[in-house]
């Protein structure tokens, strides 16, 4: 996917030189080096109106936006050019593969995998995990679970049955100790080359997980802070950190507790991806799947095609 992305990139970047070199009469006044060329870079965080762009040559560049390209997010590609002062000027915005948004605002972009972290203690919750499902499903994103604190539960057997039904319908599931160590170097050298979010309720372990994959985090943060000169940069900064053993992080803690923005029957039915065999084919085209005669939804429960848990958090959530 990441190199699918990079060629992207490059066909992109050509195409962005020749609308610079068209557009250099207008270029002159924008201050502009004479010979600023088109870079390639990735939006690492962003402060109000202002990016911070990383380089293909891995260098922190401040730069602003030109005044018609869309707001860029953490994760993001953008063609820059370099002013003589060592800031920058981002002239496009290359085209998503996809975004993550909060209340109609997009806060990441270019997400490769979600991980959904959840625990034995607090214990998972079906209704909130497809809660989780139904969003990423409607965002286009890729979602895998993570069972964190195994070494707490005391009938594994019952926690892999719990998830089989999720693995059925073709969403992969890894379980973790961070504690114990349990599973995490399998974990790390999954991330590679790729783009992750960690997301899921408070206390089930991200910030100890991402701790184990980027111990120098706050040094990190604080490089950031200084490279980009516009003030305290936090970990509440929406941002992009490469992790040391392979992979890319964007975190912050809006976007690790992120939660389900209220959504349509529509968007509902249709992030419930094993009922999408069925959909269309009830008797009747308004068919809410409830208490229908002929409903193909409640026909596929009643022959096992769909859980019976999957069926009941439906339910909750319409
Ligand atoms: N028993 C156990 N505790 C863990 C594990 N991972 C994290 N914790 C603990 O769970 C608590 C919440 O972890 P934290 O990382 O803050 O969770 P977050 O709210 O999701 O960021 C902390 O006390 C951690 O030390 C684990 O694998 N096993
Ligand atoms: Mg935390
Ligand atoms: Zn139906």
């Amino acid at each position: 996917m990441s190199l699918t992305r990079r060629q992207k990139w490059r066909i992109e970047k050509i195409q962005a030189e020749r609308v610079v070199r068209a557009n250099k009469a207008a270029d002159s006044n924008q201050n502009l080096g004479n010979s600023a060329e088109v870079q390639i870079g990735l939006v690492i965080t962003r402060y109000g109106q202002r990016l911070l762009v990383e380089s293909e040559a891995g260098d922190l560049v401040q730069c602003t936006a030109r005044r018609n390209i869309d707001l860029s997010v953490a994760g993001d590609q953008v063609i820059f050019q370099m002013n003589d002062d060592n800031t920058g000027v981002v002239t496009a915005l290359l085209e998503r593969d996809n975004t993550l948004e909060r209340s109609h605002k997009i806060i990441a972009a270019n997400i490769d995998e979600l991980w959904l972290v959840v625990a034995i203690e607090p214990h998972y919750q079906f209704d909130l995990i497809d809660r989780y499902l139904v969003v990423a499903e409607n965002g286009n994103l890729p979602i895998r679970i993570v069972v964190n604190k195994i070494e707490l539960s005391k009938n594994i057997e019952q926690v892999k049955t719990d998830f089989a039904m999720y693995q059925s319908i073709g969403y992969k599931v890894s379980y973790l100790s961070v504690k114990e160590q349990i599973g995490t170097a399998e974990f790390k050298q999954q991330l590679n080359d790729k783009t992750h979010i960690f997301l899921g309720q408070s206390g089930v372990g991200k910030s100890s997980l991402i701790n184990e994959l980027i111990p120098n985090l706050n040094l990190r943060v604080n490089e950031i802070s200084k490279k980009s000169k516009l003030g305290k940069h936090t970990t509440t900064n929406t941002t992009l950190y490469h992790i040391p053993s392979g992979g890319d992080l964007i975190d912050s803690p809006g976007v690790r507790e992120f939660h389900l923005n209220t959504l349509t029957s529509q968007e509902i039915l249709s992030g419930f991806r094993e009922f999408k065999p069925f959909i269309g084919q009830c008797k009747f085209r308004n068919c809410v799947h409830i208490n229908e005669p002929d409903c193909a939804i409640k026909n596929a429960l009643g022959n096992g095609s769909i859980h019976p848990k999957r069926y009941e958090s439906y339910l909750n959530l319409i």
